[in-house]
């Protein structure tokens, strides 16, 4: 075992551990990047890139690893950072030029991974502590941080395939006892992170989501709500009788209908999740019209794109867009029942969009215009 020199005597500063840690972190964090660049390129697709509704469940998974994932990522990361903290303490900082780049690349390595479970941790608490758009943020380091943990697992394969992959020594077998107890904890404070989390979207488990910030069961109709009525400044509006949806744009026959209209179309009910962002995810039992028979009701083109629009006067998450295959998913509905009965005014009363394998922020809620282009 190669420890590190100086007053730090724990024989867990050592290669041995920080490989093995290693090994997870990188795990974890391609796991994060791969779910989160599928996360971002889902809410905003290039043109060329569109995504199917199928499978049904495909966004609940990858969001559910990215976040869960990312959280369970925290004790690896810490452990980590104590096993290799008397390197970071070196002194003099730098003794050259390349050694002063290795070291610029380990700052940047350390702090965009704080940076992205510090700021994830948060967002998903909604604590919104500082002044730049986090998605942006999270986005941009994700890119930074990535790319430094290749560089870093190149520099370093010489230790990594010499630790993990060449027994070319014995190991006093104390040392290998120390670390496996150490190794053992760490992972046992990822798995208890994951054990107490992963209910907000594993619904058998629910009750053990204690320190989930959202229980999935929690809510008007059995739903939890990021975004209420209330809030989004839509109470008053969406009970009033002049409530129309209307199919306009690039439509043969433009559509007006009132919610009694839209209750006489043939209903339709599916079982589908919301599958928020932020990792919690709950399924219900969705009634309403097909968005596909509206289209054809209003003579769309098959390749049109829709643009359904809320009530909501401002807010980012206001209006969504909806590609060929999410609209021509006969899944897709606009709701106007949860298991069976009205939404409530927080789930979108009087018709709210939701479709198969698609972020929660694109479940538009109070929807009264649907935009064809
Ligand atoms: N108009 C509008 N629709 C919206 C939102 C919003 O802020 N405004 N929030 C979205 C988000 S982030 C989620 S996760 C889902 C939540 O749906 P629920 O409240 O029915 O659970 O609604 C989505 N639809
Ligand atoms: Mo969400």
């Amino acid at each position: 075992m190669r420890s590190v020199p100086g007053r730090f005597t724990s024989g867990l500063h050592s290669e041995g551990v920080a490989a093995r840690l290693g090994l997870w972190l990188g795990i974890s964090f391609t796991v994060a990047f791969v779910t989160g660049l599928f996360s971002h390129f889902m809410q905003h697709p290039p043109t060329w890139l569109t995504w199917p509704s199928r499978p049904v469940n495909l966004y609940r998974v990858t969001q559910g690893l990215h976040v869960i994932g990312g959280l369970a990522t925290i004790p690896l990361l810490f452990a980590k950072l104590w096993t290799v903290y008397p390197k970071l303490w070196q002194w003099p900082p730098f003794r050259s030029v390349s050694h002063a780049v290795e070291r610029a690349l380990v700052l940047i390595l350390v702090g965009g991974a704080l940076f992205q479970t510090i700021t994830g941790l948060l967002n998903i608490s909604y604590a919104y502590l500082w002044p730049f758009s986090f998605p942006a943020a999270h986005y941009w380091t994700a890119y930074l941080l990535y790319g430094a943990l290749v560089i870093h697992v190149v520099n370093e394969w010489a230790k990594i395939r010499r630790q993990l992959w060449t027994k070319e020594q014995v190991e006093p077998p104390n040392e290998v006892a120390a670390r496996r107890r150490f190794l053992g904890t760490v992972a046992a404070a990822s798995g208890l992170t994951v054990l107490f989390t992963v209910g907000e979207t594993v619904r058998p488990l629910s009750g053990l989501a204690l320190l989930a910030p959202r229980d999935p069961r929690i809510g008007p109709q059995g739903l939890p709500v990021n975004k209420s009525a209330a809030a989004a400044g839509v109470t008053a509006v969406i009970h009033d009788p002049g409530y129309r949806l209307t199919v306009t744009g690039a439509v043969r026959t433009p559509l007006s209908l009132a919610y009694d209209d839209l209750l006489r179309l043939p209903q339709h009910t599916v079982r589908l999740p919301i599958s928020c962002v932020e990792g919690w995810s709950a399924e219900a039992e969705w009634s309403g019209v097909r968005l596909r028979d509206l289209a054809e009701m209003a003579g769309v083109a098959p390749d049109a794109v829709l643009t359904v629009e809320s009530l909501e006067k401002g807010g980012s998450y206001r209006t969504s867009e909806v590609r060929p295959p999410h609209w021509n998913d006969p899944l897709t509905l606009l709701a106007l029942r949860i298991d069976g009965a009205p939404l409530a005014p927080d789930h979108g009363f009087p018709v709210r969009l939701i479709a198969p394998n698609r972020p929660g922020v694109l479940q538009t809620k109070w929807v009264s215009k649907v935009v064809v282009a």
